[in-house]
């Protein structure tokens, strides 16, 4: 895939009927397909009203043309873009049309996420801008949309040059004080190294700042309602769906399977899962359930422990079991439910619990305040940006990187070798980030979760 330079085509809009389906070709040179489809040439950029013919002369369509010639395309290549009528038979014998003509081309049809590899390999983008392009079709929340489309923009990957950029003055200053070590110069203290250091370190730490926040606008958080039987978990998720999910009734052991419902709060993408109550059990099917609650526990971005107002000690028990489960750093959320039942003295709750009814609404809000907090949003802020995980590894590294070249230039001109050397590896590590020095696989893993046609 990452390297063909034969035409391909794809239908690049959605399957299913439309009122329209736009399909697509790049390639080095389509004239000659062009005016074998249509018997002339298209002037670029302008749109087309023409008819599509089968090979008997019978009218397949009449749609728009519009031809764009290399470089100024999407892809960097020549390329034909056909807005036919939007039906999927339609669509199929346009394709079937453009193969039969373009076989002396080699016309293949596209892989996933083919086109926009190529707008990458041809310069239009970067990689970070390429990622932006899945990311803002698969955004799931008006903020998402916002920050992909800033990312395709450029900005983050502005940002990011800006910092390799920083970084890079600070080696040749190193470097070169290097290459005439004879003149002695107290580097540290010419250079400011130290100061410009710390800029480089809190730009990092603000871009890894900001990442952070993307990634959780681009994946949401995978949130798991746990706790005992019967203390309104799936009674929890549905009121905060809005609709009746999860099935609800006063019998302990309800939920066997687990139910997924995905909602926002204040734009954050949530990921509810409500699980079967946490309990010892003789029931085959319910201690399957159980299991898969576990599994879910394992993999949560958060946890809610739930437990009634009358709760005991199995509660805590259970709580510290749920604990021992949990992935690094992933926070719990306490919830006391069902708070309509009796008055509560909230002075001896557990510390930082949140009193609510499932069934009434109480105490709602305030759990979702909680739950954004206890996630680390920070708020809707100005110049957001989606981040993938990808990113925030590369950040992370980067920043490690720069941590350890600040304890080398501490060792003063001693080690100024070293400090260069992790000057470097944090400079690939962002360079990542945009494709520059990006393994081959790992390009091709990218583009590969691309959908057809993208
Ligand atoms: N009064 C009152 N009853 C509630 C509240 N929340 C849930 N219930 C009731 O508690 C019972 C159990 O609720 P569920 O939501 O099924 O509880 P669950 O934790 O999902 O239970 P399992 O699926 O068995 O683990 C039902 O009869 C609910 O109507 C609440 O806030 N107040
Ligand atoms: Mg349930």
């Amino acid at each position: 895939m990452m390297t063909r330079k034969l035409p391909i085509i794809a239908v690049a809009t959605a399957p299913g009927k439309a009122g329209v389906g736009v399909v697509r070709i790049s390639g080095n040179n389509l004239e000659a397909i062009t005016k074998a489809l249509f018997q002339k040439t298209l002037k670029p950029r302008q749109a087309n009203l023409l008819t599509l013919r089968d090979s008997g002369g019978q009218t397949i369509d009449q749609l728009i043309a519009i031809y764009f010639s290399a470089p100024a395309s999407f892809t960097g290549e020549d390329v034909l873009e056909l807005q036919c009528h939007g039906g999927p038979q339609l669509l199929e014998l346009v394709m079937k049309r453009c193969l039969e003509l373009g076989k002396d081309i080699g016309l293949v049809i596209a892989e996933p996420g083919e086109f926009t590899l190529r707008a990458y390999l041809n310069n239009k983008i970067d990689l970070a801008q390429a990622e932006a392009i899945a990311d803002l079709i698969d955004a799931q929340s008006e903020a998402a949309v916002r920050g992909a489309a800033r990312s395709l923009q450029g900005e983050f990957s502005d940002d990011i040059n800006e910092l390799i950029e920083e970084i890079t003055q600070l080696r040749i200053l190193v470097e070169s004080t290097l290459d005439f070590p004879e003149e002695e110069i107290e580097f540290l203290e010419n250079a400011q190294a130290r100061v410009r250091l710390e800029a480089v370190k809190t730009k990092l730490q603000s871009l890894l700042a900001g990442a952070k926040q993307g990634k959780i606008l681009r994946d949401g958080i995978q949130l798991v309602l746990a706790g005992a039987p019967n203390v309104g978990k799936s009674s929890l998720l549905n009121r905060l769906a809005g609709e009746e999910v999860s099935i609800v009734t006063p019998i302990a052991g309800t939920t066997r399977d687990r139910v997924k419902e995905s909602i926002t709060i204040e734009g954050v993408p949530m990921h509810l899962i409500d699980t079967a109550g946490l309990r010892d059990t003789n029931d085959v099917v319910e201690s399957k359930g159980i299991e898969r609650s576990w599994d879910a526990i394992r993999l949560a971005d958060l946890v809610i422990f739930m437990a009634d107002i009358d709760s005991s000690d199995t509660d805590s028990r259970l709580k510290d079991k749920i604990l021992a489960e949990l992935p690094p750093k992933c926070p719990v959320v306490h919830v006391m439910n069902k708070s309509d039942l009796l008055p509560v003295n909230t002075l001896l709750m557990p510390e930082g619990a949140i009193l609510i009814s499932a069934k009434t609404g109480d105490g709602i809000p305030a759990l979702k305040r909680k739950i954004l907090e206890m996630v680390g949003w920070s708020g809707p802020q100005e110049g957001a940006i989606v981040a993938r995980r990808r990113h925030l590894d590369c950040l992370e590294r980067a920043s490690e990187h720069i941590v350890k070249s600040e304890q080398f230039a501490a060792n003063g001109n001693n080690s100024l070798e070293l400090f260069a050397e992790e000057l470097s590896l944090a400079q690939n590590h962002l360079g990542q980030i945009t494709g520059k020095l990006l393994p081959d696989d790992l390009l091709g893993k990218i583009f590969s979760q691309f959908c057809i046609g993208k």
